[in-house]
Parts: C-alpha cells; structure tokens; sequence
C-alpha cells in the first residue's frame, strides 16, 4: 500500500497503525523510518495514550525478508538492529505516557517482540505469537530474550524460541505474556476505550510508575525501595495527585491534567 503507517490524532490519544496488509505489515526501512517519525512525534504531542495496531489480517510478520534477499555478501543484521530494531525499541519504552498494543493477527519475529515492548498487550482470539526466527536461522531481537523470560519464564521462553512454535492468544493470556484475549470484533472497540480511558487518567504518575518497573528486573529490593521512595516524591509533587486526594475527599470523579 501507498502509505505504510496510519497515524491517528484522536481526542487526547494517538493511535498508530502499520498499514503494508498484503505483507502481514513486515518492517522495511521505509515502514522504520515512519514508524520512528509516529513515535517521535507521540512524544513530543501533549496526547496522552498511544495505541499500536495493525491493519489487515496480521498485526506484524517482523522483518520484510523480501528486503533481504542476498547475493555474494551477507546483510550486516547487526547494522539493521543499530538503525531500526534498537531504536524501535527503545522509543516505545522511552514513551512517558501508556502504550497500548492491539494485536489483531498474526505477531511474528520482531513483531511479536515490538508488542510485548508495549505497556498492556490485548490480543484478537485469533491472533497468535511466533518467535520465528529459528526457523530462518536467527536469534530473537528487539528486546524479546528480555522480555520473554521475564514475562513467562525461562523454560516456556526457551521451548517458544528453539522451536518457534505458534502460540495462541488464549495460551499467551494464560501464561501471563500478554493482558487480555478479547473478541476479534471488539478489540479495537476494547483498545481504544482503554487509551480514551488512560488519556484521562494522571500521566505523569503513570510514566514514573513505568520507571519503576522498567527497573525492577535490575534491582535489588533495597536499590527498588530507593527507586519508589524517589519515584513517590516526583508523584507527590504533581498537580494530579493534589486533584486525586481533593476528589476523593470532595467524593467526586478526578478531573487528571496529566500535570
Ligand atoms: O533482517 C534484519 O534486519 C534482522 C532483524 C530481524 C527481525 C525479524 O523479525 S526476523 C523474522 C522475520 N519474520 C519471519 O520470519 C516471519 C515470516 N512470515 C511467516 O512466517 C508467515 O508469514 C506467518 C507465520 C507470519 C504468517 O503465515 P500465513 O500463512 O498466515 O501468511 P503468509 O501466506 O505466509 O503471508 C502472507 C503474505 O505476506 C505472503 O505474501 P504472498 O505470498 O501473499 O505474496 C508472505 O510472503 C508475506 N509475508 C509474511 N511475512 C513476511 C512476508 N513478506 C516479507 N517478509 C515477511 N516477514
């Protein structure tokens, strides 16, 4: 398709869609450069939530393997995760604000680890998870040998990866990899009443509650009590924790800024 990545301004969230459907929406430089470009500009947009999807029967079939066809010298792959993988990466985790992750097909190689990089994960029933790279002579990239493990544990993250079987959303939710299962045609309806919902919710809290447990795999429990005490004092400070005691004191719904 013409245009590879949607991006979505809705009332106080963004929502971001990969759009190459006849390709399972498989990453190309030209996909990275857009998708690098959406993520940006979700942090620098005073929005509040940012949803991830993707258009078509697929979320994401990882990389565009069209793209590597190789003749006498081998790609430098190393390269490719310096340019796009890394980066990609990083700029979700980096979000100060909840990334919600629809995955509404198919989630393959990087694909499935460019969900599980996302805050909450909702999953099509039909939508399955592949660590595929085994079965093209890869190793897992983009963050997936940290997040598996640390989402499912290490024998169901080494038995997913050796043998790149699929995984289905059912089992995923039953194993704690991802949030939820819902219905094929209520997810987007689920998803994106979650973003509205945490558009409206205190954001600045919510992004150092991220910190905490982007730490937390690092951290002794003493460095963690350090971080939370540290954390608490940054939350104490702002405007919507003064409006949250007021509403509760006042008994009336919490009007958040996001200050
Ligand atoms: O290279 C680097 O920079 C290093 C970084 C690597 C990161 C990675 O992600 S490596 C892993 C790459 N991804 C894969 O190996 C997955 C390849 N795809 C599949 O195994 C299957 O497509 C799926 C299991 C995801 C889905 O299977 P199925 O049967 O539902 O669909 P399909 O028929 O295979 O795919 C539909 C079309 O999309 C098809 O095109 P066609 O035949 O209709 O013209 C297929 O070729 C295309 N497609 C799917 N995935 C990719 C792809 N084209 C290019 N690259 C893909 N990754």
């Amino acid at each position: 398709s013409a245009v590879p990545l949607l991006l979505d301004r809705r009332d106080a969230w963004m929502e971001v869609t990969l759009n190459r459907p006849e390709r399972l929406n498989a990453l190309d430089a030209t996909l990275h450069g857009e998708l690098a470009a959406a993520l940006d500009m979700a942090a620098a947009d005073d929005c509040r939530a940012v949803l991830i999807t993707g258009a078509g029967r697929g979320f994401c079939a990882g990389q565009d393997l069209a793209a590597r066809a190789f003749g006498d010298q081998p790609p430098d792959l190393g390269a490719s995760l310096e340019a796009h993988y890394n980066p990609l990466i990083r700029r979700i985790r980096a979000l100060r604000k909840p990334v919600i992750c629809a995955v509404n097909g198919v989630a393959a190689g990087a694909g499935a680890s460019i969900a599980l990089a996302c805050d909450i994960v909702l999953a099509a029933r039909s939508a399955k998870f592949i660590q595929s790279f085994a079965r093209i002579g890869l190793v897992p990239d983009s963050g997936g040998t940290f997040f598996l493990p640390r989402l499912i544990g290490d024998a169901r993250a080494r038995a997913l990866m050796l043998l790149a079987e699929p995984l289905p959303a059912e089992t995923a939710a039953e194993w704690g990899l991802i949030w939820k299962v819902v219905d094929d045609a209520a997810l987007m309806d689920t998803a994106r009443t979650m973003a509205a919902h945490l558009a409206t919710q205190p954001t600045q809290g919510l992004a150092l509650m991220k910190d905490a447990f982007d730490a937390s795999p690092g951290n002794s429990l003493d460095d963690q009590l350090d971080l939370e005490r540290d954390l608490q004092r940054a939350a104490g400070r702002t405007p919507d924790y003064r409006e949250g005691v007021s509403a509760f004191m006042e008994k009336r719904p919490a009007r958040f800024t996001g200050q």
